[in-house]
């Protein structure tokens, strides 16, 4: 039986999308070799799991179902922009999350706390919310010279706020010209 790869996420709405795209238009001069996140595929990666059986994903789908349910909506101010590990060295470029993300972190404490044994160990990274922009092949041409303070300009950008009400259950197809998401599951907050 084929696996599928799958990840759980806050999805973006129609407002954070422009702004991201506005932003990766702004940040592409400076950012040579890299991989840029269309509008479609913006998201909050909560937990990867890695690539699961079916039988796996039925049962990922419904202990989201259940740790959404247990969490209430809440507001997401998405704001500042930066680099991992860093500006210098970049490997991803990031708008990141301000008010309302600890009850993110709340969010991916619980998911991690039911979902663990289902995971594959991915990269133990800790978790940072972020909304990747853009990825960096290792050997790629990095940031040019300009990006740290092109960074630092940006570090207070304010892509506004975020009515976060459900997560997503996806699963990934990488193709050649990028990953394809589709949604199994929408798991909404409180209710
Ligand atoms: P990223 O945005 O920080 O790159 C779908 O592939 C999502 O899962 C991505 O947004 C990515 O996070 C995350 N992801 C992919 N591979 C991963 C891994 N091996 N460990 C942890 N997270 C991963």
């Amino acid at each position: 039986m084929g696996k599928t790869r799958t990840f759980v996420a806050i999805e973006a709405d129609d407002a954070l999308r422009r702004r991201a795209s506005g932003l990766i238009g702004r940040l592409r001069p400076h950012l040579g070799g890299a991989r840029w996140v269309s509008e479609e595929n913006l998201h909050l990666t909560l937990m990867f799991l890695g690539e699961l059986s079916d039988t796996e994903i039925t049962e990922v789908c419904s202990r989201t179902e259940w740790v959404a349910r247990a969490n209430g909506p809440f507001s997401l101010r998405v704001a500042g922009v930066g680099a991992f590990p860093d500006a210098q060295r970049p490997r991803a470029v990031w708008l990141g999350a301000r008010e309302g993300g600890e009850a993110v972190c709340r969010l991916q404490a619980d998911l991690d706390d039911a979902l663990s044994d289902l995971a594959q160990r991915g990269e133990n990274r800790g978790f940072v919310p972020h909304w990747t922009l853009a990825r960096l092949p290792r050997g790629a041409g990095g940031g040019s010279p300009h990006l740290v303070s092109v960074l630092e300009g940006l570090a207070d950008y304010d892509a506004g706020e975020l009515a976060v009400d459900q997560v997503v259950v996806y699963s990934s197809e990488l193709y050649r010209g990028g990953p394809e998401y589709y949604p199994l599951a929408t798991c909404p907050l409180g209710m």
